[in-house]
């Protein structure tokens, strides 16, 4: 049986603030049938796809931030989105602010099988920024604020994919940045990584220089390494262009297990890119040089675990033998 499909990331251009969930979701719905008419089984569209990149603002009271978070899916303004992929069979991804029966939030992702069913569902375990107003920043990040770490793990899960199945993981943003992230999948023998992200163009935090061609390339750098280590595809999927006056930097693509890119999107709005996947190409990597059992030292990792910031060395001085 084949193991081949065909990928999309729908790139969303901006939305902003003042702009309901139905625009966003009409032009999710357009991305959906034009992904469709490209081939694509499977659309991965960005983090908190619905809304504009909300943390963004600073909120006092976050009883007053309700409507900022889905409280169920689909509802009456997210359910053309289900629709769609039913009538067209087409599977997806989307990001969304969720909030539970219990007051709980999270920054979530779920993966719908065609039929509407949600097949897999990841809360964002690395929040980015604080917690409190920051008045150092030129823009507040405010997703710990807004938001409390995931309590899924990263789970992985086999699942239809167009006419084949895949093991499907899911990483939200600034996920990508964590190698540890994508080895826990890794070693669920994830083939498929989706993620979506916000990431703006410059650097807010007014605390040092970095060069703002790097933004990009940090973020291409993260998810290649990440599917070339973990022999897996990954589809990772911006929000891009002016949200406010905030820019977004775009940029999705769709990379190979040898960290090939595959595909890119060119613009800093809506845009599809679609690549063709060959699931059985995950193999050589898993079977070889990142054959897991054979080659994995985990009795050297116990730092990965067990600390969580970096302490500093012993001083070597000339002299001394090590
Ligand atoms: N949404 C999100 O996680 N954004 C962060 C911004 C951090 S600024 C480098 C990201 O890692 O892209």
């Amino acid at each position: 049986m084949s193991r081949k499909t065909v990928l999309a990331a729908a790139q969303l251009g901006p939305i902003q603030r003042a702009e309901g969930r139905d625009v966003a979701v009409g032009r999710m719905v357009r991305l959906m049938e034009k992904a469709h008419r490209m081939g694509a089984e499977v659309v991965v569209f960005p983090e908190l796809a619905l809304t504009t990149f909300f943390p963004r603002w600073y909120e006092e009271d976050l009883n007053k931030a309700d409507h900022w978070y889905e409280h169920a899916l689909p509802s009456n303004e997210t359910a053309p989105l289900f629709e769609a992929a039913r009538k067209l069979g087409i599977g997806f991804h989307l990001g969304y602010a969720e909030k539970t029966p219990d007051g709980r939030r999270f920054n979530t992702a779920i993966y719908v099988h065609p039929s509407g069913e949600v097949a897999l569902k990841y809360r964002k375990v690395h929040l980015p920024g604080h917690k409190e107003y920051d008045p150092v920043r030129k823009v507040q990040h405010l997703e710990k604020r807004y938001f409390e770490p995931g309590d899924l793990g990263f789970p992985v899960v086999r699942a239809p994919v167009g006419e084949t199945e895949a093991n499907i993981g899911l990483l939200i943003c600034n996920d990508r940045r964590w190698p540890e992230a994508w080895r826990v999948l890794g070693l669920q023998q994830v083939e498929l990584v989706m993620l979506g992200y916000n990431t703006p163009s410059l650097n807010m935090e007014n605390r040092g220089f970095e060069a703002h061609h790097l933004r990009v390339e940090h973020s291409h750098l993260s998810v290649r390494a990440g599917c070339y280590q973990n022999a897996c595809y990954a589809v990772a999927t911006a929000k891009a262009g002016t949200e406010d006056g905030h820019e977004l930097f775009g940029h999705s693509i769709i990379v190979n297990p040898q960290g090939e890119l595959l595909a890119q999107a060119t613009s800093w709005d809506d845009e599809v890119i679609v690549a063709e996947a060959d699931f059985t190409r995950c193999e050589l990597g898993r079977t070889t040089i990142f054959d897991f059992a054979r080659h994995r030292r985990p009795e050297h990792y116990g730092r990965i675990t067990e600390q969580v910031g970096s302490e500093a060395p012993p001083l070597w001085k000339p002299g001394q033998s090590s």
